[in-house]
Order: C-alpha cells, then structure tokens, then sequence
C-alpha cells in the first residue's frame, strides 16, 4: 500500500460516517457533520444524490474547513471535480463510475480512492489494481433501504471472503446497526461504515459512543 498521509486516519479508526440529508431528522448535513465530528468521527465521506452540484460545492466547502479544523478526513462520493475543487483528502466511487486507473490519473498520487465492492471478483479486480485503490467497501452486509440502486445483500459471507483472501484495508457497509455492528467486528471487519443508524439517531453523540465501545 502506498503511503498516502491521508490513509492515517483509516487505519486509526473503527468508525467510518457518511452524509445523507434524507435520513438525517431534519438537521442539514452541515448540522449532522459537526455532530458526527464532535463526537469524534475521523472519516467524513460526502455522499448526495438529490442536491445541485452547486449545493453540493457549498457544503463540501464547508465541511472541508470543519474536517480540516478537527483533524478529520474528508472523502468525496462520486464527484472527483468536487473532491478537487475543496481539496478533499479522497473520493469514493461506486462499479459504474469512471474506472479507478482513470480516476487514479485525474486525483493524482496523494488523495485516497475507494471502491465499493459487492462481488468476489470485484474485491479481486479492485486489488489487482496495485496501488491504485486505497480501499473497498464491502456490501451490502444486512438489507439497507439507503442506497437506492444496490444489489441483495451479500451477507457476512462476502466479507469473510474479503477477510480471508483480500489484501486492500475493508470497511463493511450496509445495514449496519447498532445491534449487528460487534457481529461485523467478529467477521474481521476493522471499519465500519453506518449511514442511517449514525445520521437518524436521535443522539448522535450517544450513539456514536454505543457504537464505538461495541467496536473498540
Ligand atoms: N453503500 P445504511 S450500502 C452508501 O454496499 C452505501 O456499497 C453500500 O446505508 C454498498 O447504513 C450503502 O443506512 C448504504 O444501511 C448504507
């Protein structure tokens, strides 16, 4: 793996938080990033499907300075202009998005790339990419109704498979709730990544701390 400064809050981390406006309680992402923060969240990753990518340059703006502020880095969902428009530490892309080589050429050496994965051969593809691809998603774990054009779940099978023959660092994603999160542990996963259950939680910080002493 290559050394990319901002890969250091990944591998310190259990907790990986991600935005979603539509789950959120009301609160603006900007609201519910602060308190993902504040609770000590160190891997923020901007994910909107419904907002203008003029909305959306605003908030990353914003939420680049808070990251910035607090120590937290900062990923992009999907949108690499965006990414390097408010210097985000990294992007994520989904199978259907550019290929990651070409992703790879347009961040260039020092930004994280991550790739969602739900299939052996694309974790196996993933890796065979050498340094391109900093780390995959692996999901959906449980049923979620958060991402709307997602395969069935894969089960806790595809991550003992990414565990046991996958050299690239995972974060388990996918309907992953307070009461399944320590199964996920016990199947390898290090990271975690909680959209819902973070983002709609009544107590953000409460849950936070739930969550972390089930992973710790
Ligand atoms: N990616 P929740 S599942 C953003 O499998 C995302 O790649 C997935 O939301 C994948 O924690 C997912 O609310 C949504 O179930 C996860």
């Amino acid at each position: 793996m290559v050394n990319r400064k901002a890969m250091k809050n990944f591998l310190a981390t259990n907790l990986y938080g991600l935005t979603a406006e539509e789950y959120s309680r009301g609160r603006s992402n900007i609201e519910t990033v602060k308190l993902m923060l504040d609770a000590g969240i160190r891997v923020i990753q901007y994910r909107e499907k419904s907002k203008t990518i003029r909305q959306m340059y605003g908030e990353c703006q914003l939420i680049r300075q808070m990251t910035q502020v607090a120590g937290a880095s900062f990923i992009v969902n999907d949108h690499v202009d965006l990414a390097l428009l408010v210097e985000a530490d990294g992007v994520h892309i989904g199978q259907d998005d550019l290929p990651p080589e070409k992703v790879r050429r347009l961040i260039g050496p020092e930004l994280v790339l991550g790739l969602s994965t739900h299939s052996p051969k694309q974790a196996q593809q993933a890796a065979a990419l050498g340094d391109t691809v900093d780390y995959i998603g692996v999901g959906p774990i449980f049923f979620t109704k958060t991402k709307k054009d997602v395969c069935h779940p894969v089960g806790l099978e595809y991550l003992d498979y990414v565990v046991g023959n996958i050299r690239l660092p995972l974060v388990a994603i996918g309907g992953i709730k307070e009461s399944n999160a320590a199964l996920v542990k016990q199947h390898g996963a290090r990271m975690v990544a909680l959209v819902s259950e973070i983002v709609g939680a009544a107590d953000i910080p409460e849950k936070v701390k739930a969550l972390r002493h089930l992973l710790t």
